[in-house]
């Protein structure tokens, strides 16, 4: 079971979800498994252990403690492993978290990207502790701190980390080391608050996807034909999958209404009246490819 933040959709890639699953939840369609109810990017599969995305900074880390609880009150040989980052460790959530995992002994990684910046907040705003391996440590959390941009380093500690939450029953905290080099996100201009120069640097000197390609090429694994012919035509497969979402018909409105209730109680059935009686009255006002 895997619970995480929107970083991760590297992960979901890696356990199978395909390109077209990736672009009907972006557009929202009828084939989007959260039925176009959550926001784009917020991917989610029952199928490959996947809850859904929460954008609500730090509530995936406790919930992943109780899914590690529950691995381990029903024997089985498996643990959780959640994601989020430094600025996530400044939540509250973060910490009972700790604390929970560390007291029942449960089988779970917490996966903390110290990316040096929670929007425009730097760690320095954030704590004083000495990063965040530490903080683990002082809730009796097994913790290590990896470059988080060397990527065979990431895979020899998450490797051993889950052979110890397997094995051992136990909690793991790996902090990565690493930087966002990207704005936060798009309506985000980070040289209003850090310095041009000091992105260039990660960007040229420590980028990890750079330096794994290197290390492929040195081997003779890799090449630069090999490269050109995966990027084009991964660039096809994606605009073919995000032709097919865009053109797919969206999910009924009342699926506005389902999978909280087994019985919808009478103001939500009400709630869906009135917005039937609205959309009825100024249909121009509604997509016209929206089932109602
Ligand atoms: C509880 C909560 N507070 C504030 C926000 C707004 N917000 C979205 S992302 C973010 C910064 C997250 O920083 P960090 O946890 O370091 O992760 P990063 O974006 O660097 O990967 C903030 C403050 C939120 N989503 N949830």
């Amino acid at each position: 079971m895997t619970l995480f933040s929107p970083r991760e959709p590297g992960v979901l890639l890696w356990r199978g979800f395909t390109l077209q699953e990736f672009a009907n939840q972006c557009f929202g369609n009828k084939a989007d498994y959260g039925k176009g109810r959550q926001m784009p990017i917020h991917y989610g599969s029952n199928k490959l252990n996947y809850f859904t995305v929460s954008s609500t900074i730090a509530t995936q880390i406790p919930h992943a403690v109780g899914a590690a609880y529950s691995l381990k009150m029903d024997k089985k040989d498996a643990c959780a492993v959640t994601y989020f980052g430094d600025g996530g460790t400044s939540e509250g959530d973060f910490h009972a978290a700790m604390n929970f995992a560390a007291v029942t002994e449960s089988p779970v990684i917490f996966i903390c990207r110290n990316n040096g910046w929670a929007i425009s907040t730097p760690t320095s705003d954030q704590f004083r502790s000495d990063g965040i391996a530490v903080r683990g440590q002082a809730y009796g959390v097994r913790s290590i701190r990896v470059d988080g941009n060397d990527a065979l380093a990431m895979y020899s500690a998450v490797r051993s980390a889950r052979q110890m939450a397997v094995n051992e029953h136990r909690p793991i905290l790996i902090e990565a080391v690493t930087y966002r080099v990207g704005h936060h996100s798009t309506s985000d201009d980070s040289t209003k608050y850090r310095p041009a120069d000091e992105i260039e640097w990660w960007r040229m000197a420590r980028d990890p996807v750079t330096r794994f390609r290197k290390w492929i090429e040195i081997n003779g694994w890799w090449g630069s034909e090999a490269e050109s012919q995966l990027r084009s035509s991964i660039r096809s497969q994606l605009l073919h999958a995000i032709q097919i979402a865009e053109r797919a018909e969206k999910p009924p409105v009342n699926d506005l209404f389902t999978d909280v209730y087994d019985n919808i109680p009478s103001n939500l059935r009400e709630q869906e009246k009135l917005l039937k009686e609205t959309i009825n009255r100024h249909p121009k006002d509604y997509p016209a490819d929206v089932p109602i």
